[in-house]
């Protein structure tokens, strides 16, 4: 991948992206890293980047025409790239954000500076905005590097067992404690469950704890990594009937509805299709493989179903009410796609454009469901 960085401070980057993970993935050919001088476009010969603003009050705003020049140069040198302005008035980076970033072809990254860019860098030249936080910093070159830190790796090959990219914090709210020798230290134990090697009762505890100070530390993430009770349930139907390849469809849906929208736990029912080939790497993703939909709803029913329906239909629940309703389940969510609602599901609705039939509409409504910003069309 090919990133270049916009910057008035082409040093700041100078010591960090020859070190640690960056610097692996740069000497790897994994990523490229391009930085670019702001004031090299700019047109007087004191190299001008910006001007005071319209309207008065204090501080400089970075001007539209110099942005216009370096993006200009940017898109030519990194074609297909997406061109990110880096602002406290963006998006919030979230891990959902870097792994859809980590499938782009290239990044343009553009610092800002806090003060302001005039507004039609972010109208006209930029395709989205994104902040690392709610508070402020001088510039956005900080930004910048946690945004390629947090891309980087995601990109096959940085991180050495795709494993800790897989238990990283957030894929499915807050990561377990972590220990190593010795044993005892100063009288402070590690926990014996850790200690003992049988992996069904380490598996257990890492994940109890996880869960424990996720909703402890960080209620809100807890709420949406219900994780470890959502389920989603998708019948074979009409998707069967809509693509051609069902299995890499179904796959690559079930995949990415794991890793973006963290849910924990994915069954699929798909009896008239090869599940082995469906899920090559189902044990990745805590994917199971249920005989029939039935099987599975006759034991979900102490649970709460709730069916994404293919047509707008009276009495659905808008996602905001499936929101709400999955962060209050005590006993798990069963979310269903594919045939007709089962009895006693609530039935939500999809409301979109194109076929609700299609692998991407399920993805699009899970977007809506879980607030991922954008649909992954390629
Ligand atoms: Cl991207 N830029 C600046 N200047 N401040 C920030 C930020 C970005 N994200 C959080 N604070």
């Amino acid at each position: 991948m090919l990133v270049r960085i916009i910057t008035i401070f082409p040093t700041f980057f100078d010591s960090c992206l020859g070190e640690g993970l960056l610097g692996k993935a740069a000497e790897r050919g994994v990523v490229e890293i391009q930085i670019d001088d702001l004031r090299a476009y700019a047109t007087d010969k004191h190299h001008t980047v910006d001007d005071v603003p319209y309207g008065g009050g204090p501080g400089m705003v970075m001007k539209v025409d110099v942005w216009d020049r370096a993006i200009a140069a940017a898109r030519k040198a990194a074609p297909g790239a997406r061109v990110v302005l880096l602002t406290p008035q963006g998006d919030r980076l979230d891990e959902a954000a870097a792994v859809r970033l980590s499938r782009e072809p290239g990044l343009v990254l553009c610092c800002g500076r806090y003060e302001g860019v005039d507004e039609r860098v972010a109208d006209h030249l930029v395709n989205e905005q994104l902040s690392i936080g709610d508070y402020v910093l001088t510039g956005g070159e900080a930004a910048a590097l946690v945004v390629l830190d947090a891309v980087a790796r995601k990109l096959p090959g940085v991180v050495g067992r795709a494993e800790s990219v897989e238990t990283d914090t957030f894929t499915a709210g807050l990561k377990f404690p972590q220990y190593t020798r010795p044993p005892t230290y100063r009288g402070w134990e590690t926990p014996a469950e850790l200690r003992g090697g049988n992996h069904a009762r380490i598996e257990a505890w890492r994940r109890a704890e996880a869960r424990r100070r996720t909703s402890r530390r960080r209620p809100d993430l807890a709420a949406l990594a219900a994780a470890h009770s959502v389920r989603l349930v998708l019948l074979e139907r009409a998707m069967a009937a809509a693509i051609s390849d069902p299995q890499s469809a179904i796959a690559a849906c079930a995949m990415r509805a794991v890793e973006a929208y963290r849910l924990a736990q994915l069954v699929v029912c798909v009896p008239d299709v090869d599940t082995r080939q469906v899920l090559r790497n189902a044990h990745l993703y805590d994917v199971r493989i249920v005989a029939s939909p039935e099987q599975l709803l006759a034991r979900a029913k102490h649970e709460t179903v709730i069916h994404l329906a293919d047509q707008p239909e009276a009495d659905q629940l808008p996602p905001a009410e499936v929101r709400r309703v999955i962060a209050a389940a005590r006993s798990g969510i069963t979310l269903t796609w594919g045939g007709p609602a089962p009895d006693g599901a609530l039935v939500a609705a999809p409301a979109l454009p194109g076929p609700a039939d299609h692998p991407l509409a399920l993805m699009a409504w899970l977007d809506r469901l879980f607030g991922t910003r954008e649909l992954q069309t390629e």
